[in-house]
């Protein structure tokens, strides 16, 4: 695809946070931290839309807590149609991780990594996703 040059003005405190994030994030330069920003806030607007989109829900957790395995399995069986694949990996002696690979309509998958990653016990969760039209 064509690239296009264009002239970006930013408040000084702005560009620092943009530097740090640069440095922290270790993209090449500027341009690739602006075009992956962008990307990410265009991707977001679309979760709110009808789009088909896919992606995958990430989540740790601690298997020990009680009931949280089978709360897990029975969100999971609820949404079925929309899981690809789920991969565990243990982690250590009580943690796990999990990898839920999803596609389908943009809502019903934040709707599914809501329940995810909102199910008690489960430490920390994210859901990425990306634009496939
Ligand atoms: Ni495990």
């Amino acid at each position: 695809m064509k690239v296009k040059r264009f002239g970006v003005s930013l408040e000084e405190d702005i560009l620092t946070e943009l530097d740090k994030l640069v440095e922290k994030s270790k993209f090449p330069n500027r341009s690739r931290a602006i075009r992956y920003l962008i990307k990410d806030s265009l991707t977001k607007e679309k979760i709110d839309s009808n789009k088909i989109v896919a992606g995958a829900v990430v989540i740790v957790y601690d298997h020990h807590k009680r009931e949280l395995n089978n709360n897990l399995m029975h969100v999971q069986h609820e949404y079925h149609d929309l899981i690809l694949s789920t991969q565990h990996v243990h982690l250590a002696h009580d943690l796990c991780l999990e990898t839920i690979a999803v596609k389908g309509n943009a809502l019903k998958l934040k709707e599914l990594s809501d329940r995810i990653i909102g199910t008690k016990g489960v430490k920390h969760g994210r859901f990425v996703m990306t634009d496939i039209e």
